[in-house]
């Protein structure tokens, strides 16, 4: 490329010839961005805004200064942008300022996973693959609900203070409860359903408005496992789709589950449409916002604080 400070066209030739190279040819392309602000200052200003258009425009790899930090932002946000960059990793790693080191770094970075022994650190991670591993690994001495307590609800804890501190993003979090979800199917397979067909029938919601369900369904394990006939209607549940559930099954227990304090409104909405339209059922509530004095509060038959809780209130709900 020719400088702008020269020609007025410079830029324009360099970025219309990269289009026509790449809408016409399959042959790759190379750019030495910097000349283009060559003779003016504030040339790392010009110099990103030239890479982001003759990115665009199908540039396929540039000489530049990796030094830069106006470049590199560039780079990344071309590729996050772009739908290169799976999870946000790349981006959220440079604006750590973990991502600026060499070629090296990276790769092992990249490998970083192989190394990690430690479940709570594979979720905090969103290593899926390792977490899986390392469940399959700890479940040879431990019991299946001590790996949820002591290591799958403390790494989502300390992923959700970072989350709420700003020092972990939304696609961190996504990750680390895909690991977490992944690492909770293989305790699944450690604590299969027992079959009672005694008609006592658990219908188990995520509250409307709400989509955070890894405790519910472990909530659902724990009772398939100690032989209750769970209907589980998912997450995000209209308050009237839980009733009718209640009415078909005839069930003699709901629990609902909310994890956020704007969908907890619903959790009492649903809970007193129960109440009111099928008597016969009792409500459990559970879920991290939820305190017993607040469930008690909105009107619940029960609280449980962890999944075994609700086995305990079922099996008392039974004998009765
Ligand atoms: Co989000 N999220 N999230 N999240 N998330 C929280 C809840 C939050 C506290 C994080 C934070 O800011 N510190 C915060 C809520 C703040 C508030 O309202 N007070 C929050 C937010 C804000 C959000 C979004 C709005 C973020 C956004 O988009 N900007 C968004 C919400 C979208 C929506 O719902 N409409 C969102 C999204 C997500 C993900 C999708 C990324 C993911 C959920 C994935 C999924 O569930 N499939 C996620 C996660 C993972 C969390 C945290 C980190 C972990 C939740 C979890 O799974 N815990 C959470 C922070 C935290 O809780 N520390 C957070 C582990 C689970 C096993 O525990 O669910 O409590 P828990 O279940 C326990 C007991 O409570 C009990 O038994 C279980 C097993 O022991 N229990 C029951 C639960 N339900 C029960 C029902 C029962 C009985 C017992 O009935 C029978």
């Amino acid at each position: 490329t020719m400088t702008v400070s020269a020609n007025p066209d410079a830029a324009k030739v360099t970025l219309r010839s990269l289009e026509l190279i790449n809408q016409n040819t399959t042959c790759k392309s190379v750019l030495g961005v910097s000349n283009v602000s060559f003779g003016l200052p504030g040339r790392d200003i010009i110099n990103a805004a030239f890479f982001a258009a003759a990115l665009s425009r199908g540039l396929s790899a540039a000489i530049l200064n990796p030094f830069s930090r106006d470049m590199m932002q560039t780079y990344y946000t071309h590729n996050l942008l772009g739908g290169y960059d799976k999870n946000c990793k790349e981006y959220l790693e440079f604006c750590e300022g973990n991502l600026q080191e060499s070629k090296a770094t990276v790769t092992a970075a990249k490998n970083e996973d192989l190394q990690i022994n430690d479940l709570k650190t594979a979720i905090i991670k969103g290593f899926k693959a390792r977490s899986q591993e390392i469940t399959k690994q700890l479940l040879s001495d431990h019991d299946p609900l001590s790996v949820v307590n002591d290591y799958i609800i403390p790494a989502l804890d300390t992923v959700g203070k970072g989350f709420e501190q700003k020092t972990v993003f939304l696609p961190q979090l996504l990750m680390s409860a895909e690991s977490a979800g992944a690492a909770a199917e293989i305790i699944k397979d450690k604590l299969p359903a027992k079959k009672t067909d005694d008609g006592f029938v658990i219908v188990l919601a995520t509250v409307k408005g709400d989509i955070h369900d890894i405790g519910k369904n472990i909530v659902k394990l724990l009772l398939e496992n100690y032989g209750y006939t769970v209907v589980d209607l998912g997450k995000d549940v209209e308050p009237d789709v839980i009733l009718s559930a209640v009415q078909k099954y005839h069930s003699p227990l709901v629990g609902l589950s909310a994890l956020m304090t704007t969908t907890v409104p619903f959790m009492e909405q649903t809970l007193k449409l129960v109440h009111e339209k099928a008597p016969f059922c009792k409500v459990i509530v559970g879920g991290a916002v939820l305190t017993p004095e607040y469930a008690k509060a909105i009107g619940a038959d029960f609280y449980a604080s962890d999944a075994m809780e609700t086995v305990k209130c079922a099996k008392s709900l039974q004998n009765k």
